[in-house]
Order: C-alpha cells, then structure tokens, then sequence
C-alpha cells in the first residue's frame, strides 16, 4: 500500500445540504492535517486543491421542493470527471463538501471500474441511506439522493448526467443506518441493497456484518469504494455536522471498521462528506474524528497483529 499515491481533491459543494457551511469542509480537513497524516504513514500524496464545478446550465423539475438543482448538477458532472482522471493515477480521497459530491465520485469510479472490466463496490457508512429520487425527496436537499442516482434508478435522466455504468445496488452495504424516510424505506424493500441498521451494530457487532461484505468484494475481485459521512459516528463525539442523529458509530466501532478495510486491501477511494466546520468545536470533528479515521483506514496501527487476509485465501486447504 505505501506505494499508493494518495491523491486529494477538494470539493466545496454545499448546495446538496439543508444549511450552510460545507464548503469550509476541505479547508478543514487541510487544517486538521490529512496531508501530512498520510505522508507519514509513508504515502506519497498530492494535493490537486479543488474541484471547480462545470458551467451550470438551466435545469427544472416538476418537484418544487428541490433546491439549487442546476449548481448539484454542474457540481455532479466536474466531480464525475475528477474521480475518473485520478483514479487512474492513484487513490482519489475526496474532502467535501456535502454528500451530493459522491453522485460524481460514485459514477466516476463506476466508469474506472467499467474500463478495467472490474466489479464495483460501494461501502456505505452514514445515517441515512441518501436514497431519494428526484420525484420523492420533501425535503428537497440533495444530499439526499446520490445512492439513488449512482445505482441508476428511475427519473434522474434529463436532469442529472446520464448514468452509463450504474453501480449494482447488490454491490453496496450500508453501516450505520438509523434515519430513513418513508419512500426510501420503500425503495430499499426491493433494490437488493445489504443494509444494516443501529439494531443490526448492536445485535452481532459490526466485525461480522463488515467481514461478510469484504469477502463478497474480494471473491468477485471488485474494487470498492467507501463513503463515509461524518453523521454515522454518534452526535455526541462529532458533533461537526448539519444532519446530527442520536444513537450513531462509536470511535471504536468506526476504527474497527477502518482497521479491517485496511486490511482488506480492497479500497480503492473514499468520501469524506458531511463536516460543516461553522457546527464543530475547536476542530474536533475534523481532527480527532475524520482524519484520525482516515488514519486508521490508510494503514495506522497499535500493535502488530496478524491480519485476515482477504485477497489470497487458499480455497482448498
Ligand atoms: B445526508 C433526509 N432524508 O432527504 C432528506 O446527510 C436527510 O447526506 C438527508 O445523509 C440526509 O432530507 C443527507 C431527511
Ligand atoms: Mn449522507
Ligand atoms: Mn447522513
Ligand atoms: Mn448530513
């Protein structure tokens, strides 16, 4: 892994999110020492700075509630590009920005996947499933609807850029979960999306609900993609966010599953969506939280341990 170039893309997207103040998120995540944390874990990293979203263009939909359409649009098309050029070159680390920035990540990373002939994979860590379609978000942020549009459902055509590569709603596992509204319940019922709620963390732990999605990765040789928004850990140590949720991912849990996504040797991007800075105090949400959770992912370690080996497990002993 440390022969991985880290690559780092900025985008100040805040249009997706009910409130101000994710746009201050990738000078945040720069502050609190992202960069330098992954150089010394020994990866090479570049910074490309930030993404600057396409010409933006007249766009309406019939659904009155939604907001600033044209800008998660223009946004969408800019960051689908980025995390398609990058992900050629390294391991894209997107710092947003609110969540509507993985409707680019996610479709681009599809098309990378697509063009090495590769399955894709999306790790899903967040309270929300973000699984509205332009017709059923009521609240109208757009935060709300990348898996919706990443995974190809209806309605989204004419509107956001065409989805060529869809990502397989089998190919996704959702951690977190503990806020959904009515008609996403309802889409999740028949889309084939694994989805573990707070009751499936608090029943079994989340090693073993993790472990099983990483062999299904690694047995379809896929590359996975994990996005990862500040309001899966719980309120109460991050509080740096717009769309706080009670009863969220503990610091261990979260680092748990950091530590055995490192260890997979799977991952091949990630999201960091969701800080707003102007709610967090003193940085804590960004330092102590995100970044040391990146730390985590890209390879920190307490002690030497043997690792689960994911990759090359001898089938037949
Ligand atoms: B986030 C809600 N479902 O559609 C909606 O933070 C919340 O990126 C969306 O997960 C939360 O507005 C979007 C109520
Ligand atoms: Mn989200
Ligand atoms: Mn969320
Ligand atoms: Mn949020």
């Amino acid at each position: 892994m440390a022969s991985t170039t880290c690559i780092v893309l900025g985008a100040p997207v805040q249009e997706g999110a009910g409130r101000l103040g994710c746009d201050m998120g990738p000078s945040a995540f720069r502050t609190a020492g992202l960069v330098t944390e992954l150089r010394n874990l020994g990866y090479a990293v570049e910074d490309r700075g930030n993404i600057v979203p396409a010409p933006r263009r007249e766009v309406r939909h019939p659904n009155g509630a939604i907001k600033a359409l044209p800008e998660t649009v223009a946004w969408t098309e800019a960051i689908t590009e980025a995390a398609y050029q990058a992900s050629g070159d390294g391991m894209p680390i997107f710092i947003g920005g609110d969540h509507s920035l993985s409707a680019g990540s996610m479709t681009g990373l599809a098309r990378r996947a697509a063009t090495e002939g590769r399955e894709f994979f999306v790790l899903w860590l967040d309270s929300h499933p973000d699984f509205h379609t332009l017709e059923t978000t009521t609240s109208g942020n757009l935060h709300g609807v990348p898996m919706a549009y990443a995974t190809g459902l209806s309605g989204f055509d004419g509107y956001f850029p065409t989805v060529a590569n869809p990502l397989k709603p089998e190919n996704v596992c959702m951690i977190g979960i503990r806020s959904v509204d009515p008609a996403e319940r309802a889409a999740l019922a028949t889309a084939g999306v694994t989805v573990h709620d707070m009751r499936a963390i608090d029943e079994n732990g989340v090693a073993p609900l993790l472990d099983a999605f990483l062999k299904r990765v690694a047995a379809a040789d896929g590359i996975l993609h994990v996005s990862l928004d500040v309001d899966f850990l719980d309120p109460g140590i991050a509080p740096g966010v717009g769309t706080t949720v009670p009863g969220g991912a503990t610091f261990r849990e979260a680092h748990l599953i950091m530590e055995m996504l490192h260890d997979s040797g799977l991952v091949r991007s990630i999201d960091l969506v969701e800080l707003n800075p102007f709610l967090d105090e003193r940085g804590r949400t960004a330092h102590r939280q995100m970044v040391d959770l990146v730390s985590s992912l890209m390879g920190r370690r307490v002690l030497d341990r043997p690792t689960q080996s994911y990759r090359h497990t001898p089938k037949n002993p």
